[in-house]
Order: structure tokens, then sequence, then C-alpha cells
């Protein structure tokens, strides 16, 4: 598949401070993709390291980790994949245990004013979180890649989906693992997903990272992106560990109608859409007002 346009980081780049809020949103409405540098830069060293003290945990209970179908999982719900050969441990940390209910500081940047002023103009005036918040590390030396995929391939959305925030807990460059969006591909549509080592993604034979726009940051700089926005990211080659921390968003009466982490789940679940409700789906909400209609939606 051929690069799909010709846009660059500057095209996509704001800075926190005195952010026009509106011509954020119209970037991220065009290119389902925007760069906020120094957004999270208030939060991330004590998110760093609560990240770091769960990866930590997390190796130390993995002769407790039990088997499951995405890869391994500690008693903390750290996720362990498996390493590439020469690494110094057979499993590596993919998803770690840091989340909303254990870490303050990551709880409370998910209410960060300027953050909430942009999602609220991108999604509408009641807006809830979606999931727990999720902070990945791809470890050092060989730490894994995140395929090219469009997060709906995991949660697809009865409406317009989440719009997620990803912000680089340290620098974060070519070497050791920059995410790479692929600008405007939101409106491509439901793209098909197959199994990768990295779960669902995007089949390599059709998109590459040639056809994606690496976005380098520092600490605190922060990407939104599209549910239906192709982004992944490469490998980590460098000596440290590479963290991000993800906030998710979504109209308050939106919910997931598929979910799914390989193939043959989503295909299964395609069966279900018509039964998915909003009911068993209630996020916090961070502005507006739940509705009693949307409740009922479904
Ligand atoms: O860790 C990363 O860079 C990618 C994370 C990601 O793509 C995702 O969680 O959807």
């Amino acid at each position: 598949m051929a690069a799909v346009t010709g846009v660059t980081v500057a095209d996509l780049e704001f800075q926190a401070a005195n952010l026009d809020v509106a011509r954020a949103a119209a970037v991220y409405r065009e290119h389902g993709a925007l760069v906020v540098r120094g957004l999270m830069q208030p939060y991330v060293d004590r998110i760093r390291a609560d990240i770091m003290q769960a990866v930590d945990a997390a190796v130390a209970l993995l002769p407790q980790a039990r088997q499951i179908d995405e890869g391994w999982s500690t008693p903390d719900g750290t996720l362990f994949i498996p390493a590439p050969a020469g690494f110094h441990r057979d499993r590596q940390v993919m998803v770690s245990s840091c989340r909303y209910q254990t870490s303050a500081e990551f709880f409370r940047s998910a209410f960060d004013p300027t953050a909430l002023d942009l999602v609220e103009a991108i999604l509408g005036p009641d807006v809830e979180l979606f999931m727990n918040g999720q902070c990945l590390v791809k470890e050092p030396v060989g730490g894994h890649a995140k395929h090219l995929h469009q997060d709906a391939g995991y949660f697809e959305h009865k409406y317009e989906g989440p719009c997620a925030i990803l912000s680089y807990a340290v620098p974060t460059d070519l070497v050791n693992g920059a995410l790479y969006v692929v600008p405007g591909s939101h409106k491509l549509g439901m793209l098909r997903h197959v199994d990768t080592t990295s779960h669902l993604g995007l089949d390599p034979a059709e998109w590459s990272w040639d056809d994606a726009l690496p976005i380098c940051g520092e600490p605190g700089d922060s990407i939104f992106f599209h549910v239906k926005t192709i982004h992944g990211s490469p490998s980590n080659h460098s000596q440290g560990p590479r963290p991000v921390f993800i906030h998710r968003y979504r109209a308050a009466a939106d919910y997931v109608v598929i979910s799914a982490t390989s193939a043959a789940k989503r295909a299964a679940a395609e069966q279900h859409v018509a039964a998915a409700k909003k009911e068993n789906q209630l996020g916090f909400m961070v502005r507006g007002t739940r509705r009693w209609e949307d409740r009922t939606d479904g």
C-alpha cells in the first residue's frame, strides 16, 4: 500500500502552552492524528517512576505467571509475550500493570484541563474514559514491536469510537521505538487484521513502516489518534526501557460492539454485534453528564 499522504510531523504539531484548541481539533479531524508537545510534561516523571516500579514487581512475579491466549499474565495483571532470540529472559513485558487503579499521577493526568478541552472539541460535550489507562513498555535491547494496526481491530465501537492520547515517558526516537502513524487512514474504514507477534495487526504484505510517519518526542509529548488511525511502533534497540502511557476517551453514549485480540476471536465477535449494549460499559465521566437515553440505547 503506498503512503496515503505527504503529511509531515510539522503539519500535525502544536505546543501545549496557549493551545489553539479549535485548530488542533481540526487537524485531528483531518489527519486522525495530532501531536501536542509538552502536554503531559507536568505528570511524566511520577508516571514513569510508577510504570518502572510496576515492571520490576512484575518481573519478580514471573514464576507465578499463568498462560493466557495473549501470552502470560502475572498476578498483578502485567502482560508478557515471548521474548526474541538472544534476550536475557524467555518472556518480555508488553503491557504493564500500571493503570488508574494503581497510579494516582496517571489517573490525575487523565483529567488534565488542556487535554480535556481538546478531547471535548473532538468528541462533543459528554465524554467518558474508556478502559483504565494503559502503559506499554518495550524492554531494552529487543523489546517488542507493536505492528501497524487500527485500535478498532481490538475494540470496534458503535459510533465514532475512542480518541487515544499516547504520551512518551522517555525521549523516544527511531532507535528505541517511536510511534508511527498513517495520517488520513482513519477515513479508510475498518481494515482486515491478521495475527502477528503483537496480536492483531495489518497484513505486513499490505502495510509497512514505509507507509507511516514516525513521530519522535520528549517525555510528556503526546500523540492523539483516532481509533481507526493506523499506527504502531518498531522494536526498542536502545539500552534503556521505552515506556508510554495511554489515555482513551469516548463520547459518553458510545460503546464497544466488537472486542477481540486475535483474528479468530474477531470473526466470532462479529456474529454478536447486535447484542452489544451501552448499559454495562459505563466509563468515568470526565466532561458533561450521563444521559439516561444513552444507557438504554442498543
Ligand atoms: O507502545 C506503542 O508504541 C504502541 C501502543 C499501541 O499501538 C496501542 O496500544 O495501540
